[in-house]
């Protein structure tokens, strides 16, 4: 990094105080002895704020120069969580303001409580956007994150007898202060309507004739790099009515409905899906991913055209990623910017496109591949569709000159499914319009190759990569373990949070008895403050020596939370038999939310709620096995989950997991992972070595076979006494006061059919587990892993991620080397 870029943030404790008044009187309106906990929040973000614009200001200065290229990336989700903290430590101010307040008789911690995180995604994909945005601007390259500004985000979860319960997530009611609208940038958005044919002294052209049309409007939230002056900007869109709204019903003087339709495009912007890995195939969901992709596109030309370009070296100062296929039908929505609106050939217009945009995948799974009905599709956007066909019918003549007579190839390539009803294939068009198409794990990377992109990997080989996902180090661990932070900077000084694979050397105290000391003595306090939370939350008591085993993720069968409900009734019904086994405590820990109509998901919750129930009460076990649902899990309370935990459980049906974040955030604050050989444990498992590492469970081509042979769930469970006793158990009704139909979809769902294999990796998983309690018994055995766990981990910081995007996807030299 060149030493001009680093910032010696010389703002003193008088001057944030000074700010801090200001904005309390002249930004709020408010006397201090009439400020809520609210107020003073706000008015100490405000300047924080106002730091931040000056430095993101500063940098569209820096970068505002010819030869820049931007990272534009395209994502309908973002997590970042509570912004305060974070700012403070990324400006390197956290310290001065904690003196600051101090003096004023105020507590930051308590500042910082009082923030509420914009849920703007579901889990993974959301999360690694705002790590990416966050490592982007650390490694400094010019980048905008482009979104849409849900009015709704992702529902907050309470348990309620044993039930998840969505609340309506109202995150934008107190005030958002780290945004700022822009009323100014803001663009036309057309829906429907048809197409004609238009010509004039250049030609004849298509036109588009929408019949309605709704406006974006540009909230800006800045992103400051780690101690760089770099700072990039997270832009979402919100969507209003335009006063020209419906030409039509003004005309016919019918009020009501103008009135109505406004109403109908305020809503575009108005709740985040609460999908995971699965495709709704809704109206307002596509219009969702237009919108954006058109604001966005629409300013970057815009961007472009002031900073002197033309629309045909557009791919020369822009690099759009796709962050999965939501965004995808942006390839057809440049093309009809640079072709229709700007009037270049279609040829040049192609080249520039297939040269600005590279495509993200992050999911084998079928059901989540999007797809739109051809109807569906037409009737939202019918130029769009015209171009789909014209994209599809010059890349299916390549196809049929590469393959002649191979209609069978031709019908899977194509962009239009045309197998029954037809469809859009979202992903078709996201790999044809591209340069680039990667995976998010090494595993993945290659299973899509051979799997749902294969004819796409035999026609352009070269067109795929791998980039491994990676997580910001300093929110994961910096903001959310402080003790491990002062712990490993006494050792090895604080260069590690910019540079991960300096935790390396931290090996050489691996084995040093006073570092395992205070090693363990950190995980401890992280230890009593999870537990007094959860005690908050949840009313349970839980020890803090016990051994924390921890799931959180978002519930879905392939993510097997069931599974790991299976060990804890193993254990249970164990100790049952023999209260004197050696089965040293446990705390289990789960968390997570279920898409709202996923019906096995919400039964699964209340599963491990009823076991919970069970243990927690039965005097028996009380104080050896504890079941916790901690509920509500978010980037707030994953803060304080990741740094308590001593066993992470990424016991996925290897093959369905893309790559995994979670399993990274554990491991980074030490925790040993249970894992099988799916995603990104693989590669974890490379690096911190198999020995510190509990693997279980059949390998992606085991899977297959197995599958292959026609697999019979029933088998396992007759050739298993345990797995039997485990089985029958939970369809006794034993944890359901009696009734055998409450979990009876669970238990036939994994008699009978067991699409991921839970019992054929239920005897593996037991006899790891086996191996995790062992070395629980050695405690210097076991903290020696973990510190090693933690040592090995520089892989996966975010910022390598970026670098190799850098590298392999957009060709941009980043600042910060
Ligand atoms: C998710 C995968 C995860 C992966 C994240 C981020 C989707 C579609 N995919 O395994 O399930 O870690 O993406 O890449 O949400």
């Amino acid at each position: 990094m060149s030493s001009a870029n680093k910032i010696p943030e010389k703002v003193t404790a008088n001057e944030i105080r000074q700010a801090f008044r200001d904005n309390l009187h002249s930004g709020l309106g408010r006397l201090e002895r009439f400020a809520t906990k609210n107020d003073l929040y706000l008015a100490l973000a405000l300047t924080v704020r106002d730091r931040l614009f000056e430095r993101f200001v500063e940098t569209m200065d820096t970068y505002g120069g010819v030869n820049a290229r931007r990272v534009a990336y395209l994502s309908a989700e973002y997590l970042p969580g509570p912004h305060l903290a974070n700012n403070l430590l990324n400006l390197g101010i956290t310290d001065v303001t904690r003196e600051a307040l101090r003096e004023l008789g105020y507590d930051l911690d308590e500042f910082v409580a009082q923030e509420e995180e914009p849920g703007l995604g579901n889990g993974g994909l959301g999360r690694l956007a705002s790590c990416f945005m966050d490592s982007l601007a650390s490694v400094e390259v010019p980048a905008v994150g482009y979104g849409i500004r849900y009015e709704f985000g992702i529902f907050d979860q309470t348990i309620r007898d044993g039930w998840q319960q969505e609340i309506t997530d109202k995150w934008l009611r107190f005030g958002n202060p780290w945004e700022i609208a822009r009323p100014n940038i803001a663009y036309g958005v057309k829906f429907g309507g048809h197409t004609k044919t238009f010509s004039d002294q250049q030609g004849t052209f298509r036109v588009w004739v929408p019949d309605t049309e709704v406006k974006g409007i540009a909230y800006d939230t800045p992103i400051a790099g780690y101690r760089v002056k770099t700072c990039d900007v997270l832009r979402l869109w919100k969507a209003e009515a335009v006063e020209s709204f419906d030409f039509a019903a003004f005309n016919h003087g019918d009020y009501y409905r103008a009135v109505q339709d406004k109403v109908v495009s305020e809503n575009i912007t108005k709740v985040l899906y609460p999908n995971d890995d699965v495709d709704v195939g809704k109206e307002l969901r596509l219009k969702q991913q237009f919108f954006f992709a058109s604001c966005s596109l629409q300013d970057m030309l815009n961007i472009h055209a002031l900073l002197g370009g033309t629309p045909a070296t557009f791919h020369e100062k822009w690099a759009v990623q796709l962050n999965d296929t939501h965004p995808a039908v942006a390839v057809a929505e440049l093309m009809r910017l640079l072709v229709d609106d700007h009037r270049l050939g279609w040829e040049e217009a192609w080249a520039v496109t297939r040269k600005t945009f590279a495509y993200t995948n992050h999911t084998l799974l079928p059901e989540a591949l999007e797809k739109w009905t051809v109807g569906l599709f037409g009737k939202l956007l019918p130029r769009h569709l015209e171009i789909v066909y014209e994209i599809n019918r010059r890349f299916l003549d390549e196809v049929r000159a590469r393959f002649p007579g191979d209609d069978a190839r031709v019908a899977r390539l194509s962009l239009i499914d045309e197998g029954g009803p037809r469809y859009v294939r979202m992903a078709h068009l996201a790999c044809v319009g591209s340069h680039r198409v990667n995976g998010v794990a090494r595993l993945h990377s290659e299973l899509l190759k051979q799997t749902v992109l294969r004819d796409f990997a035999e026609l352009w080989p070269g067109k795929f990569c791998n980039v491994t996902n990676g997580v910001t180090p300093r929110r994961f661990v910096a903001l959310s373990n402080p003790g491990l932070t002062k712990l490993i900077t006494s050792r090895i000084g604080d260069n590690w949070l910019r540079d991960l694979n300096q935790l390396r050397k931290l090996e050489p105290f691996a084995d040093d008895a006073e570092f395992q000391q205070q090693w363990r003595e950190v995980k401890l306090a992280n230890k009593r403050r999870l537990a007094a939370l959860i005690a908050e939350r949840t009313r349970i008591k839980v020890a803090p020596e016990s051994l924390f085993d921890v799931q959180v993720k978002r519930i879905h069968e392939y993510k097997r939370q069931h599974l790991a409900a299976l060990h804890v009734i193993t254990l249970y019904l164990r100790l049952r038999r023999h209260p004197q086994a050696d089965v040293p405590a446990r705390t289990f820990v789960f968390g997570g939310k279920a898409a709202p109509g996923y019906f096995m998901a919400k039964r699964i919750i209340k599963l491990i709620n009823s076991i919970g129930d069970l243990v927690n009460s039965d005097p028996v076990v009380r104080d050896r096995l504890k079941v916790v649902y901690f509920p509500d899990f978010n980037v707030t309370n994953a803060q304080s989950i990741y740094p308590a935990a001593d066993l992470s459980e990424q016991i996925s049906t290897t093959g369905k997991e893309a790559s995994g974040t979670g399993n990274m955030k554990f491991a980074l604050n030490g925790a040993l992972t249970i894992g099988t050989l799916d995603g990104a444990n693989v590669e974890i498992r490379e690096e911190v070595g198999a020995e510190n590492f509990f693997l279980f469970g059949l390998t992606a081509e085991e899977v297959e076979k197995v599958k292959g042979r026609g697999y019979r769930p029933r088998d396992y469970y007759e050739q298993n006494r345990v797995l039997q006793e485990v089985i029958d158990f939970v369809a006794s009704g034993a944890l359901a006061r009696g009734d055998r139909e409450l979990f009876r979809p669970i238990v036939e769902n994994l008699l009978n059919d067991d699409p991921f294999l839970l019992l054929a990796d239920y005897q593996t998983y037991i006899d790891a587990q086996e191996r995790v309690s062992a070395l629980w018994r050695n405690p210097q055995a076991w903290t020696r892993s973990s510190i090693l766990n933690t040592a090995r981990m520089g892989k996966f910081s975010s910022d390598r991620s970026i670098r190799d995007y850098c590298e392999r996807v957009w060709r941009i030299e980043p600042r910060s080397r």
